[in-house]
């Protein structure tokens, strides 16, 4: 099998962090694109939405989104798996939503900022979608100690993936919200500490700044 992957999307990120904390990394080959010029070549004829990530089967089919990314990649390891079943199942996956939720809505406040020429911005859009991020981010601080207790299940991770998405893309944001938020700070910041996190952590794609924006 084959990802293909940006290291700016958080969803890849996602997906990396999954794999290497299930070990599962070697089931597949990751094709690191660094442009939007290669993201529009290689990832529609996979993904008719266009979105990484996108994982291409050995049938030469393409596998998309990354929660039945992870899912997937589950179903390939006798370890502790990441999509319980037992009685936390259903929370997991709803800590899965909702960290995947607040990068969503990050990710249309950074699309509007950065791929809209300046007179045609709307702060108002912005302005909506950074509220819903720091509602999550309240209802994230209430599980701290709970869920966000030192387990690892897919929910984690989409909640460390976007708390890296915030702090690499709207760092004043990110930084504005630790006041009120400091058991969560404090947990990221010593979750973004294991390896599966520091080897997916994201960086500008230098080839790509004269391209379309990506995430
Ligand atoms: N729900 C999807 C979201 C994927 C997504 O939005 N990916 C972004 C990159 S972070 C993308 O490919 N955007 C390009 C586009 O929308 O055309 C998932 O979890 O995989």
């Amino acid at each position: 099998m084959k990802l293909y992957a940006r290291i700016v999307s958080p969803y890849v990120r996602k997906v990396r962090v999954f794999a290497k904390e299930t070990r599962t990394e070697a089931r597949f080959e990751t094709f690191m694109m660094s442009s939007a010029a290669e993201h529009r070549q290689f990832v529609p004829p996979l993904n008719p939405m266009g979105k990484i990530p996108v994982m291409e089967l050995d049938n030469g089919k393409g596998f998309a989104d990354s929660p039945y990314i992870c899912e997937m990649l589950d179903s390939l390891h006798d370890g502790p798996k990441m999509f319980p079943t037992g009685p936390d199942r259903w929370q997991v996956r709803q800590l899965l939503a909702l960290g995947d939720g607040i990068t969503d809505c990050a990710i249309m406040a950074t699309g509007e900022a950065r791929m809209r020429p300046e007179q045609f911005r709307e702060q108002s859009v912005i302005d909506f979608q950074l509220l819903k991020v720091s509602r999550g981010l309240d209802a994230l601080e209430e599980k701290v100690g709970a869920e966000l207790d030192g387990k690892l299940n897919v929910g984690v991770f989409a909640v460390a993936c976007a708390m890296g998405y915030l702090e690499f893309r709207i760092p004043d944001f990110f930084r504005k919200q630790s006041s009120a938020h400091p058991k969560l700070y404090a947990w990221y910041e010593s979750f973004k500490q294991r390896p599966s996190m520091i080897e997916t952590a994201p960086r500008d794609e230098v080839s790509a700044k004269t391209q379309a924006p990506s995430s």
